[in-house]
């Protein structure tokens, strides 16, 4: 099979110039098929999306020094660029930035455990891509972490290394910390899942140090962070960004986790429930692992976790890995939805359906619509063109 003219196997080492995992070899296959699909079935609406034209997202190691520059002052300009959030709905909103943050939290219970977590993520980043690059003068597309070729040593990764290639390190190092009962509200007697501390705990260096988070905590997992002046979380509340980079976190996202969700998810909601974990039986599941990868004030903040710029990098591989799941077998999985409209279906509500509405809020609507379901079951289709290697 050949992509793009290139013997795939050739693709595969090029643009994994660091590790070719099981899992990026399941991405290699999906690639393929997506190919074979789009060619027997033209491209998903509104049709005018081919693989070999879409855009290209890559792992954040394989962007050149420049490109990583570039993304990084990119995203400075979006903290410090006005956003539209009035202060009658968070006061403590300062950014186009914080736009994205607001509406995470303010749908958090309608967007997670719900049949459209992985659709409504997909737009979600999606948007944060397309202002990058329309407003703040990104050039590339949006890139991603990959869980399994840093776990042994996140610390280190091209991401957290705390260079001026890097979005900062994983938190300065604060001694004598507990453990974290993670899976279970903070304050809950029980404690399924022990997490221990991270090689972090404190403020970034790096060149995000400077970088004011405003918003929350609301539910973070980080003792002694100022509680926020509102109940709701969004009043303003100028902090550092704080990380605690944590290994023990990323082991269970390593590839054979991964490896082992792809291949033994027969069905969408068997694949998105193991994804964000069964936590009663002590399996975290690659999506809380990589919030708690990051870790620290935001990163371990089922609400505010965007308010790290990391979350983007965490929540690309999450859509990657739902591509790779989706791009296995596309004729059953194409437009496989299940799961209800209420978080953990709690209180109970109906199943969602492909015509439910995709939204952003009011904040980012104007620029982006609201789209369905379906117009997110494809990376090819509705408003988006993107494949990832
Ligand atoms: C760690 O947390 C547990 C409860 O989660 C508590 O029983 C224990 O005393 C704590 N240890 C320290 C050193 O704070
Ligand atoms: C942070 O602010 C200080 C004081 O203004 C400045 O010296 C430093 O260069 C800034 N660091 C970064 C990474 O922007
Ligand atoms: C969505 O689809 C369902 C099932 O196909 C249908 O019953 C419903 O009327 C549709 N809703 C809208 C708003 O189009
Ligand atoms: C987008 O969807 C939301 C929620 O369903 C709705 O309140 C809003 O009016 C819609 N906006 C547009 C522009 O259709
Ligand atoms: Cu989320």
């Amino acid at each position: 099979m050949r992509l793009f003219g290139i013997p795939a196997l050739a693709l595969a080492s090029s643009v994994s110039a660091v590790k070719v995992t099981e899992h990026d070899k399941l991405a290699v296959l999906g690639l393929e098929n997506l190919q074979r699909y789009v060619a027997e079935n033209g491209s998903p609406d509104p049709g005018t999306c081919t693989p070999e034209t879409a855009s290209v997202r890559k792992e954040w190691s394989t962007l050149t020094k420049p490109e990583r520059r570039n993304y990084i002052d990119a995203i400075k300009c979006l903290h410090s660029k006005p956003g539209l959030t009035p202060a009658s709905v968070a006061p403590g909103a300062r950014s186009r930035f914080d736009d994205f943050v607001v509406t995470h939290v303010k749908q958090t219970y309608s967007i997670h455990a719900t049949a459209n977590f992985l659709s409504w993520h997909r737009y979600y980043i999606w948007a944060y891509e397309q202002l990058l690059r329309n407003e703040c003068g990104y050039k590339g597309y949006l890139p991603y972490y990959n869980w399994a070729w840093w776990y042994e040593d996140p610390a280190s990764s091209p991401l957290f290394d705390g260079s001026d290639t890097s979005i900062s390190n994983g938190g300065d190092y604060v001694p004598d910390r507990n453990y974290t009962c993670v899976g279970v509200p903070t304050g809950s007697p029980d404690c399924p899942i022990k997490l221990e501390p991270g090689s972090g705990g404190g403020c970034v260096s790096g060149p995000l140090a400077n970088w004011t988070v405003t918003l929350g905590p609301i539910a973070t997992k980080v003792t002694g962070i100022k509680p926020n002046p509102q109940a709701d979380g969004l009043g303003y509340n100028p902090r550092c960004i704080n990380r605690d980079v944590n290994k023990n976190s990323a082991y269970l996202s390593r590839d054979e986790v991964i490896t082992e969700l792809l291949e033994n998810s027969d069905d969408i909601l068997t694949f998105q429930n193991r994804m964000q974990g069964d936590f009663p039986n002590g399996y975290l599941g690659v999506h809380s692992a990589g919030h708690y990868t990051v870790g620290g004030d935001a990163g371990s903040d089922f609400f505010n976790s965007p308010a790290d710029p990391a979350f983007y990098f965490h929540h690309a591989q999450i859509d990657r890995t739902w591509w790779i799941w989706q791009n296995q077998d596309l004729d059953k999985r194409r437009n496989a939805v299940d799961g209800t409209i209420t978080f953990q279906n709690d209180p109970p509500s109906r199943k969602g359906m492909l015509n439910d509405t995709l939204t952003l809020g009011p904040m980012l609507q104007d620029a982006f619509g609201n789209i369905t379901i379906k117009d997110a079951m494809s990376t090819l289709g509705g408003p988006f063109c993107y494949i990832y290697v």
